[in-house]
């Protein structure tokens, strides 16, 4: 890795430093005040009905309008010292990830599209335990669509000796209070792997997974496909309802969250990265830079739901603001 490209990233963050201010203010001034904004306020474009993409054909050219445009890239995420091979520092030729996420009334869903562009895939196959997808290429997806915040989750071991610690956030130390193992079980947030696999990407939620299984419809959906290389280039799409209450293999007693424009709800994600082999990590990345938020959705961060025909809550004019200060993301490194 160069000291070039290291200063890349390091300019790259700055800028998006400066940015998510701009965002902030322009949100802050045209909303009405939410619990939960933080430092950044990332939007989330709206789907039309007649435009949901389709989440199997292996490709992101159906995602039209605001949604085309990815909303985050691996610049924005920051190395956790935990799960570090290099050192912190991301190399450009080793991975690339653009990042899409996107909401629809009509189904009551968030939508993700992942392109990743990566050397080297080590990928799960068709009978890997959904307990096990954490150690392959891929995407972690967690969402409080009340943005409630709270701890969400309380695995079993072997993962609590993780989750307990307190060495396990990138630039400072937390600690994770105590609380029943197996208990809560993603009930008032949700957690989800989403990861390369053979012959199509596989969902798992949560640690453990065998505790809750509610990756498939109709809670949730993914597709997706590989275009080979190199570098191999992969595209995977998911559809995720969150909810304020899940109750895991009982949709009828579950209650999914009220998705609106100017609603602030709460997201984060993690990138997972192995050029050697299932388990290994190379790299693992996450939004807000702490490993332990797939357990505590207080380190969620805000995502702004932008509504299709500007029935948001922004005024229009900051809007057209918040996007050109967006435009102005970088991207393509
Ligand atoms: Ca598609
Ligand atoms: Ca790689
Ligand atoms: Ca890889």
């Amino acid at each position: 890795m160069s000291k070039r490209l290291d200063a890349s990233a390091q300019w790259c963050r700055i800028r998006m430093i400066g940015t998510a201010a701009v965002l902030l203010l322009l949100v802050a001034c045209a909303l009405p005040s939410y619990a939960h904004i933080g430092p950044h306020v990332l939007p989330v474009h709206e789907i039309p009905a007649s435009k949901l993409p389709d989440l199997h054909d292996g490709t992101l050219a159906d995602w039209t309008g605001p949604a085309a445009t990815p909303t985050l890239n691996q610049w924005w995420f920051i190395p956790t010292g935990a799960f570090t091979r290099h050192d912190g520092i991301l190399d450009a030729r080793d991975l690339r990830v653009n990042l899409h996420v996107a909401w629809s009334r009509t189904t009551g869903a968030i939508y993700v599209g992942i392109e990743r562009i990566d050397d080297i895939i080590v990928r799960a196959g068709e009978d890997t335990s959904t307990d096990d997808l954490w150690s392959f290429d891929g995407v972690e997806v967690m969402v409080d669509g009340d943005h409630s915040g709270g701890r969400y989750a309380c695995p079993l071991e072997p993962f609590a000796s993780f989750m307990s610690g307190s060495a396990l956030s990138h630039g400072r130390l937390l600690s994770t209070p105590p609380c029943t193992m197996g208990a809560l079980d993603n009930s008032s947030a949700q957690h989800y792997f989403a990861a390369v696999a053979d012959p199509g990407p596989r969902l798992g939620m949560g640690l453990p997974t065998r505790r809750v299984s509610a990756h498939l419809p109709p809670y949730a959906e993914i597709g997706g496909g590989i275009r080979p290389g190199p570098p191999d280039t992969v595209v995977t799409e998911l559809a995720i309802v969150p909810y304020d209450s899940l109750a895991s293999d009982d949709p009828m007693r579950s209650k999914p969250s009220a998705l609106a424009p100017g609603a602030v709800i709460g997201m984060c994600f993690t990138i997972s990265e192995f050029d050697r082999e299932a388990g290994s990590y190379d790299m693992f990345m996450s939004l807000n830079g702490i490993y332990h938020m797939r357990a505590d959705a207080d380190e969620f961060m805000d995502f702004l739901l932008i509504g299709a025909d500007d029935g948001t809550a922004i005024d229009a004019r900051s809007w057209g603001a918040v996007k050109r200060a967006g435009n102005q993301l970088p991207r393509g490194h």
